[in-house]
């Protein structure tokens, strides 16, 4: 049988990174079936064209998986590909949390033949069996013989073989400079973003996250071993593209052991397996200077860490307490001295946020090494604690706002502020964060930094512009390009500078070796 793994897109942003889903599915599938992969992010296609590939590939089932945020478009595909006759089976977070909504059973139409709930690791090889023989079941449960919920232990962990994928869809580098780059890039052919992951679940359970939920609060690691074999094939693969592979470890909290990250880490050095990489840390785990000193000589660039809020008692709220503000500074000074630079993440609209809390943020954020600040409003996600929170209380507005999905539209009342003044404050903050003059002045904090430090922080700054203000259209990048003239046009002209010197100092030397 052939199988379609699809993403729906996201209607805001193209992708940068493929979906683990759809690799790890494929490598667990049984071999005698044939996996065909598409990414709505990285090649949209629009109804008739998907079901046109559909058929003229043969493809006997369509597995669909997809965020909240995503699941409105996934339902709309997903009927489409039932009424031209091809079964669906949907899974990830969203319909795990509702899975009648799915399956029509809550007095809606319904939108698949069968839903995985969970982690699906087990449950799909029996799901596409079922699949080849025409007798789906509605619900797949990861489950023992005692029928008690069962975690993949991920020990061992699939094979993805990166190193055969056709990734160019998730290249990076812009089209138009690919060919220059080609020429005159020695190793930077192509960039591509790769996600791994080393472990799931995270005891923290705080109240708007579905992560604690759908992967329990004991953690599952894989070995050092799978990791570190997976990280020295990456390598290889970059080797032979003559590109450069960087590393997203997506786990929750990468270092939510430390004694467990510290040996990983140390075993990538030993290896010699380092790549770079990024990963999402809480802010509490970042005190240890010896984890931070491994992550710089692993080879990490960038930490993700949810702050949230410079706020305790939003933290509290939200139990969030592990979070400490005051530790802020310092943990980020911590990561700027090792070359480590932060995107940090902030939610508004929590309950004892006012009037004027972009400003209050905005203030601290500049007194901080540069980073990338980002900033979303309160989401309160199916199943989540939050959700029932706020349901209690009678504060949604939106109860199903899913299926009316409105990019940074909030679905509930903040307690002290109104919905359009806190959508105001969002924009403000993603304004005045990535205006020319913040930029400027990040990169006239990391003058002293090497210059291609630099060039991927610009980069990283435009493109995370984006996240707020799309930038699909060439009017619009231009835009971007232009406001961001002046720091363009003097990177530029220090890499021309460094490019020619470079020349000069190989034809002085090639007589003699000659
Ligand atoms: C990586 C990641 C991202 C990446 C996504 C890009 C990418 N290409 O991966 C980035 C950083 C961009 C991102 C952004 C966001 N993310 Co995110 N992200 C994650 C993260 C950390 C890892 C996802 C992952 O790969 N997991 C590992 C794989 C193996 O797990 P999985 O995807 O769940 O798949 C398993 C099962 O669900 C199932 N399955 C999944 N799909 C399918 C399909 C079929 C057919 C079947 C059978 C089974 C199946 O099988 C898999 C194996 O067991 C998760 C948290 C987490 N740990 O999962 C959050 C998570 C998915 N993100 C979340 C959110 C909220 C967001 C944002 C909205 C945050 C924001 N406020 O901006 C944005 C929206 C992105 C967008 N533009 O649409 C939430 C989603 C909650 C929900 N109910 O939708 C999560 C769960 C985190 C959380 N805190 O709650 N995210
Ligand atoms: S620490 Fe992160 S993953 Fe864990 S519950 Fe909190 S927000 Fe979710």
């Amino acid at each position: 049988m052939k199988i379609l793994l699809y993403n729906p897109d996201n209607g805001v942003t193209r992708n940068f990174m493929p979906h683990l889903w759809m690799f790890l599915l494929k490598a667990l599938t049984p071999p005698e079936h044939e996996v065909l992969l598409i990414d709505g992010n990285a090649k949209p296609l629009n109804d008739e064209q998907l079901i046109d590939y559909i058929k003229q590939e043969n493809i006997g089932l369509v597995g669909i998986g997809a965020m909240t945020r995503m699941v409105a478009k996934a339902y709309r595909v997903a009927d489409v590909i039932r009424a031209a006759g091809v079964p669906v089976v949907m899974g990830g977070p969203h319909v795990t949390e509702l899975p009648d909504e799915a399956l029509g059973r809550d007095g809606g139409p319904r939108h698949c033949d069968a839903v995985a709930l969970g982690e699906a690791d087990e449950t799909w090889p029996l799901i596409v069996e079922d699949a080849v023989r025409g007798q789906l079941k509605e619900i797949y449960k990861p489950v023992d013989e005692a029928g008690k919920e069962r975690k993949p232990a991920l020990q061992p962990y699939p094979t993805i073989p990166w190193e055969d994928m056709e990734l160019e869809q998730f290249d990076m580098i812009p089209n138009f400079f690919r060919p220059l780059l080609e020429r005159y890039g020695a190793g930077w052919r192509s960039v591509q973003l790769i996600p791994i992951e080393s472990g799931r679940g995270c005891p923290y359970g705080c109240e708007f996250c579905t992560v604690t939920g759908f992967f329990g609060d004991s953690i599952r690691f894989r070995s050092n071993e799978s990791i570190v074999e997976e990280l020295l094939r990456l390598k290889r693969r970059a080797r032979k593209a003559r590109g450069q592979v960087m590393v997203f470890f997506i786990d929750d909290n990468f270092a939510i052991n430390i004694k467990r990250t510290k040996s990983l880490l140390r075993d990538m050095i030993a290896a010699n397996a380092q790549l770079p990489w990024l990963a999402q840390i809480s802010a509490n785990l970042l005190r240890d200077e010896e984890l931070v000193d491994l992550m710089a000589e692993s080879g990490c660039r960038w930490v993700f860490i949810g702050m949230e809020s410079i706020d305790p008692v939003n933290l509290a709220d939200v139990n969030k307490s592990f979070n400490k503000p005051v530790e802020y500074a310092p943990v980020l000074n911590r990561l700027a001295q090792r070359g480590i630079y932060a995107v940090t993440s902030f939610i508004f609209g929590l309950d004892n946020d006012t009037a004027g809390v972009a400003d209050r943020t905005l203030e601290q954020i500049e007194s901080w090494p540069a980073g990338l600040p980002v900033f979303g409003q309160l989401t309160p996600f199916p199943s989540t604690p939050l959700y029932e929170r706020l349901k209690k209380d009678g504060r949604l507005t939106r109860p199903k706002h899913w299926l009316e999905f409105a990019p940074y539209q909030m679905a509930n009342t903040p307690l002290k502020m109104t919905i359009p003044q806190t959508q105001e404050e969002l924009t403000k903050a993603w304004l005045v964060s990535y205006s020319p003059e913040r930029t400027e002045r990040a990169m006239e904090m990391l003058r002293d930094k090497p210059i291609h430090d630099r060039v991927m922080h610009l980069t990283m700054r435009i493109l995370f512009r984006g996240i707020y203000f799309p930038q699909l259209n060439k009017r619009a990048w231009f835009k971007v390009i232009f406001n961001n003239r002046r720091q363009i046009f003097r990177l530029v002209r220090e890499g021309f500078g460094i490019w020619r010197a470079s020349r000069r100092r190989a034809s002085v030397v090639s007589p003699v070796t000659n």
